[in-house]
């Protein structure tokens, strides 16, 4: 097994309300899509690159990663939607138990299938408790991993789920509301898991605006991922420049 270092984690855990984009390979793995989202995304000073997807293919996926190693000093953490969505090239792995889950597969399953793989990889590996949170729509998260979300109202399932998560040696929590959602995840889920430990938070699913942005920065989230509204509208990689101007 080789050595692995902790630098992707160090820098999540460093600063809260960093930015990653969520790049789906499914859609974007052509050279002319890559190249445009790292111009904009590099002008943005955006922190990471999360790149997965809930049925993504491993070679969309290692084509898309390659491309943004190619032309991007951003870096690249995998968000896998199963055990196959690997690639050494990347910086690093978000190694992802879905623990508001209940299907072994996704607690398990496929890190049994995978653990030969990555034990050869030189990847940084990021033990996180991810958690599903009901975001107003089925997500593809739900449906794939046939799981239910915890409910906007169950703010101590939430926060008990995470603690577990983090007992059971989790480095990281990642509330997710699921790709597109209507609903982002409650800021009172936030507020609550970081008045009771230091842990890392990243928190995703519908982010549409730069007030929600700045509303996970204040409740003392470290990253916060943008997948969807960036693909429909790259534009919005303007804004985030002018906010990151804004509080430097
Ligand atoms: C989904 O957290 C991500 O797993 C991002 O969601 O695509 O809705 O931004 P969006």
């Amino acid at each position: 097994m080789k050595l692995r270092s902790d630098n992707i984690f160090q820098k999540i855990q460093s600063q809260k309300g960093q930015i990653a984009v969520l790049i789906d390979p499914e859609k974007t793995n052509t050279e002319y899509q890559i190249v445009e989202l790292v111009k904009k995304a590099s002008f943005a000073q955006i922190d990471f690159f999360f790149v997965g997807g809930s049925t993504v293919s491993r070679i969309d996926l290692e084509k898309t990663v390659k491309l943004l190693k190619t032309h991007s000093k951003i870096p690249v953490v995998l968000f896998p939607g199963g055990s196959h969505q690997l690639s050494e090239k990347a910086d690093a792995l978000l190694y992802l138990s879905l623990v508001s889950g209940r299907n072994p597969d996704f607690l398990i399953t496929h890190h049994v299938n995978s653990a030969q793989e990555i034990a050869n990889m030189n990847i940084e590996l990021i033990p996180t408790g991810y958690i599903l949170v009901d975001g107003g729509t089925k997500s593809s998260v739900a449906y794939i991993s046939q799981t239910t979300p915890i409910p906007r109202s169950q703010k101590s399932i939430a926060k008990n789920t995470a603690l577990a998560a983090i007992f059971q040696g989790k480095k990281l929590i990642y509330f997710d509301a699921g790709s597109g959602a209507n609903e982002i995840v409650p800021i009172e889920f936030v507020k609550q898991l970081r008045n009771e430990m230091e842990v890392p938070i990243i928190v995703g699913g519908g982010i549409r605006t730069i007030h929600e942005i700045e509303s996970f920065k204040k409740s003392g989230v470290n990253v916060i991922v943008i997948g969807n509204h960036i693909e429909e509208n790259i534009e919005f990689l303007l804004d985030i420049q002018r906010y990151k101007l804004s509080i430097s």
